[in-house]
């Protein structure tokens, strides 16, 4: 099995995701947030045990600067707009396994969108992707979002614990889900994934409260963590929120 360690601590894990700028653009970001910097300053205050960005803010704000001594990096590996309004989401590679690497990368991501049409393509994609990263001993994380209108209409708990055992059948190390609802659900995904450990993703900006009952309900149900964004550098205090995330799954 890979080593998942860097990336971890005392088997948990909170990832600040920031990739949002290309699947959503613009209108997710602030004046403050907008800046790289912010993000990786309150990654590494916070307690975050990894960031994750796109290739290009890598390169820029990561590569060469004080951070990569401070907070690891995972590389999302591809990504797409909002500007195609398409019921059948296809999210391209566009960053390789070697040059996430050289970007200082400890594991890199990668969305499967199962239940579009291109799942097939995904698959394909992922297949590659784990083999290169698993020859090079870095973890591999799929994000699996059931979309597309195969999936319409099925019910989202189902299809949550499904997606955690296709992250084991295909070989990732992590899968990252959206909240499959209540804390029975989160243990069925967990049985699911197996050996696969699972985090969760925050999801649209929600209330603090809201949002910190989920996440105790994702420790409590034994998950490795959660990769979140929007409902920490959107609030309007991110180091507080960050705070109090840091204290659910690592001094409770
Ligand atoms: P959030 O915590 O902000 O939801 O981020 C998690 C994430 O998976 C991001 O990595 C990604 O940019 C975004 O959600 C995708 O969101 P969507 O569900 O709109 O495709």
């Amino acid at each position: 099995m890979i080593d998942i360690s860097p990336i971890t601590k005392n088997n948990n894990a909170l990832f600040l995701a920031y990739d949002q700028g290309l699947e959503h653009g613009p209108s997710d970001l602030n004046t403050i947030n907008q800046d790289p910097n912010f993000i990786l300053n309150l990654a590494v205050n916070g307690g975050y045990q990894a960031v994750i960005f796109q290739k290009g803010i890598a390169e820029k704000y990561y590569v060469g600067s004080p951070f990569e001594k401070k907070i690891p990096l995972i590389v999302k590996l591809n990504g797409k707009t909002n500007l195609v309004v398409d019921k059948e989401p296809f999210s391209p590679q566009i960053c390789s396994v070697e040059e996430a690497i050289s970007l200082g990368a400890q594991a890199v991501g990668y969305t499967l969108y199962v239940g579009s049409e291109y799942e097939s393509r995904m698959f394909e994609e992922f297949g590659h992707i784990e083999e290169q990263a698993h020859e090079k001993g870095i973890p591999v994380i799929a994000w699996i979002y059931p979309r597309g209108k195969s999936v319409e209409g099925k019910d989202k708990k189902d299809l949550t614990i499904y997606a955690g055992r296709i992250g084991l059948e295909i070989g990732a190390d992590i899968v990252k889900l959206h909240y499959p609802g209540d804390l029975e659900s989160m243990k069925k995904v967990l049985a699911s994934a197996g050996k696969t450990k699972v985090v969760v993703s925050g999801g649209d900006k929600v209330d603090e409260a809201t949002f910190l009952s989920q996440a105790e309900i994702v420790k409590q149900s034994g998950a490795l963590g959660m990769a979140v964004g929007r409902n920490v550098w959107q609030s309007e205090n991110p180091d507080g929120i960050s705070k109090k995330l840091y204290d659910i799954f690592f001094t409770q």
